[in-house]
């Protein structure tokens, strides 16, 4: 772990500064060797001291600022180097080849925050906030990756994490020392409400969680209706470009347009289809056979109507497919005439940008997102987060089904172990030695 690895921490290209991160047990007296200026080995942590890198065989390289940052109170919890070059893409890379002739090997992606994790520094929720701050797309995803980095996340995982192991610690306690006089008699009536209340704890967790990556990763909103209604106007209208081409030709659309759409701190990732008709046009029809397949994976649907005509069987077809979908469906061409009726039809007209704002709002509503503002963000956000809480509650209902089948504690425990090594794994902690030391501390088992 001591290898120091060095790495370009920002952007390639040309920009004012480029920095490039050093780091492991020798960082800074390996960097010292190619620095002529103060003395690195002797400056203190979270000083910036100014010098030049000369290269192994005597010539400048660049003019820099060298910032030192002292084990354990740096990004990678080890010694730290930070090279301020000027920002040419020559120039730096230049200096981290004179550093790599050092004992300093290349970083692969993300060993920075690798290290910081394997020495204890930041636990896994906080690396992959890291990662999520860098890819934020919207400020809604920029909030949850903040409070993800400022362990409010971690925390939310303790707190559960830490009932789970008061309960293992009870029933371990009862099995392993029954003369024990302190250790409570955890009978199955005590450990079932317990277990009930964490798996509604659980629930509550992954249903916020789910949301929280829908904000994060924005929503999949496939635009769909039979050709020449005004789907991809409705695109263009909503994100105020002329992506999608647009002629009155029945089939225009021949492939999925994607673009993305920001409302309200939220991201829609919009696709704009093929209108979907019988056809024997075989580029059309491979078309629509994607529309069919967007339909499916969309989260949202758009279903566009033309209201100047009435319901066509293609429309009533795309009524009956899309009934058990979360939609919203659009009346276009409000300009022309008005000759469709149903419940909840949005009336808009794309060409003339009326009602666009009136379905926006529908939409956020739609996805009841309107609490966004308000609701603070202390969920899990990846995919990988949420099946392990959905592991857990897994267990804990299997802990429940135990109980009521009146099985013995011992096997119960098997079931609450399991929950709580899922959850240790949200934040890549192994907790071997952690029941062990909480039995100790909790029941003073050994004196
Ligand atoms: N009057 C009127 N015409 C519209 C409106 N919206 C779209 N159109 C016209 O309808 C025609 C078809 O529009 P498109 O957006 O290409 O329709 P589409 O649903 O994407 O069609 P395909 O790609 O063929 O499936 C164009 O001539 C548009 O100008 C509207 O609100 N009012
Ligand atoms: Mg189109």
């Amino acid at each position: 772990m001591s290898e120091n690895i060095a790495a370009i921490a920002t952007p390639f290209g040309t920009g004012g500064i480029s920095v490039i991160r050093i780091s492991g047990k020798t960082a800074i007296s390996e960097f010292n060797r190619i620095f002529k200026g103060p003395d690195l080995t002797k400056a203190k942590s979270h000083t910036v001291k100014y010098g030049h890198v000369i290269s192994l065989d005597g010539n400048i390289l660049d003019e820099v600022m060298v910032s030192v940052f002292r084990a354990p109170r740096s990004f990678t919890a080890e010694d730290t180097v930070e090279v301020a070059t000027h920002g040419g893409v020559l120039v730096t890379q230049s200096v981290l080849n004179e550093i790599l002739k050092l004992d300093v090997r290349a970083a692969m992606p993300g060993e920075f925050t690798q290290r910081a994790f394997l020495n204890g520094r930041i636990d896994l929720v906080e690396a992959e906030s890291v990662m999520d701050l860098i890819e934020a797309q919207n400020e809604s995803a920029l909030k949850i990756a903040n409070l993800g980095l400022s362990k409010k996340t971690s925390t939310l995982v303790e707190d559960l994490l830490n009932e789970v192991l008061d309960l293992i610690a009870k029933i371990e306690v009862n099995i392993d020392y029954p003369e024990y006089d302190d250790a409570v008699e955890m009978t199955n009536e005590i450990i079932r409400p317990v277990a009930i209340d964490l798996i509604k704890k659980f629930e509550k967790l992954i249903y916020h969680s789910q949301r929280n990556k829908l904000i994060k990763d924005g929503i999949d909103t496939a635009i769909i209706g039979r050709p020449n209604v005004g789907k991809s106007s409705l695109l263009n209208a909503l994100i105020e470009e002329d992506k999608a081409i647009v002629t009155d030709i029945s089939g225009t659309t021949r492939d999925l347009i994607e673009a993305r759409l920001n409302l309200g701190g939220i991201t829609l990732n919009l696709i704009d289809t093929a209108g979907i008709r019988k056809t024997d046009d075989i580029v059309e029809s491979i078309g629509i056979d994607r529309s069919i397949e967007a339909i499916k994976r969309a989260q949202l649907v758009l279903l566009v109507l033309d209201q100047s005509n009435k319901l066509t069987k293609e429309d009533k077809e795309l009524l009956e497919l899309t009934k058990d979908k979360k939609r919203i469906l659009i009346g276009n061409k409000s300009d022309l005439s008005k000759q469709i009726e149903l419940e909840g039809l949005i009336s808009i007209s794309s060409l003339h940008q009326i009602g666009l704002e009136e379905l926006e709002r529908e939409i956020i509503s739609k996805l009841s997102l309107t609490e966004i503002e308000t609701q603070d963000f202390n969920y899990l956000s990846n995919e990988r987060q949420i099946s392990k809480i959905k592991e857990a509650k897994a267990s804990m209902e299997d802990v429940v089904k135990g109980i009521d089948l009146e099985m013995p504690v011992d096997l119960i425990l098997v079931d609450l172990t399991n929950s709580y090594y899922s959850l240790a794994d949200i934040l890549g902690k192994s907790y071997e030695t952690s029941i062990i030391d909480q039995l100790f501390s909790k029941f003073c088992l050994g004196k």
